[in-house]
Parts: C-alpha cells; sequence; structure tokens
C-alpha cells in the first residue's frame, strides 16, 4: 500500500522538511505542521522543518522555520494538501533527495517520487490519521499532532458535515470528532 512505502520512506530519512499551499488555509497548516508533529513524536532523532510564507490571519496557528538552500541537500521533501506544483509555497521543494505527495484534491498536476492522492478524502489532515493507522505501529498520533489535525478536518469539512453528510469513512470521523 502506498501509506506503507511512505512511511517506510519516512522511517528511512533522518531530514524531513514539509511544504503545503500558497494562501494557506487551516487543512494545509493543520496537514504540514500535524505530519511534522506525529514525526517528531515517532522519530525523536529525525530533524524536520516546516517551510513557507508566514500567514499574517494564521500566524496564531502556525510559524514556519527558516529553511536554508543547503537543508534540502540530505532531505526529504514532502508537500501536503497541493494540487498542482505552481501552488506549492516554497518552489525549492524539488531540491531534496526524494518527494513525496499527498493530498485530497483531483490529480490534475501529477509529481513526486511517491504520490498519495485520495480524491474522496475529506482533508489532507484525514489522510494523515489514515497513515498513522497503516504505519504498522511505527508512527504516534500525539496531543500536538491531535489538535493540529482537529483543525485541519473541521477546517475543511465543518464539524456538522463530518457527522451528518459527507463522512465517507464513519469511523475516521469519529475519531475527529473524540479528538
Ligand atoms: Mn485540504
Amino acid at each position: 500500500m502506498i501509506q506503507e512505502d511512505i512511511v517506510a520512506a519516512i522511517a528511512a530519512a533522518d531530514h524531513i522538511i514539509i511544504h503545503r499551499h500558497q494562501r494557506p488555509d487551516p487543512d494545509a497548516f493543520g496537514s504540514q505542521c500535524g505530519l511534522a508533529a506525529i514525526i517528531k513524536a515517532s522519530f525523536p532523532d529525525k530533524r524536520v522543518q516546516v517551510t513557507g510564507a508566514d500567514s499574517p490571519s494564521l500566524s496564531w496557528l502556525a510559524t514556519m522555520d527558516e529553511v536554508t538552500d543547503a537543508d534540502y541537500k540530505d532531505a526529504l521533501v514532502i508537500v501536503v494538501d497541493t494540487a498542482d506544483t505552481p501552488r506549492i509555497d516554497d518552489d525549492r521543494f524539488d531540491q531534496g533527495t526524494q518527494l513525496i505527495k499527498i493530498d485530497h484534491h483531483p490529480n490534475d498536476d501529477p509529481y513526486g517520487d511517491l504520490a498519495w492522492v485520495a480524491p474522496d478524502a475529506s482533508s489532507t489532515s484525514e489522510l494523515l490519521v489514515d497513515l498513522v493507522t497503516h504505519g504498522d505501529g511505527q508512527l504516534k498520533l500525539d496531543n500536538d499532532a491531535a489538535r493540529w489535525l482537529y483543525a485541519g478536518i473541521v477546517g475543511d469539512t465543518r464539524a456538522v458535515h463530518v457527522q451528518q453528510h459527507h463522512c465517507a469513512h464513519p469511523a475516521r470521523c469519529g475519531l475527529a470528532v473524540r479528538l
């Protein structure tokens, strides 16, 4: 499964840089920072950075790291919640040693050495909960990660819709409500 391939790539990397789309919404920040929190909780020795422009209106939610060009030399790059390459915030996304796409929009612009695109998912944050589930115990969802992913899931779907209308995966939406 693609989820297992992505977990294996994360497990094999010492350094991971995570990108998301320009003009970020809660799912972009939630999936970006939620994935960073998952990796930090699961593999404390790995170096994890998040990049992209800081958003004045969402600075209460997230601040980005200072990522240098040299940082990409040995990095696995993961782009979340971004369908097409022109919208990726920080165009150095192709400078790493390996590129992974994780997204829930239609796959209009396939990119990445590994790509997990699930248009039936309500949010990329929901996909990351699924990634933890398929991580064979290697990935941990701590409180910090749960807070990010909750913000992303609610931001993209609205809680009422998650419960009553648009939930393709009731068990996972139940998890969102518990978070
Ligand atoms: Mn989204």
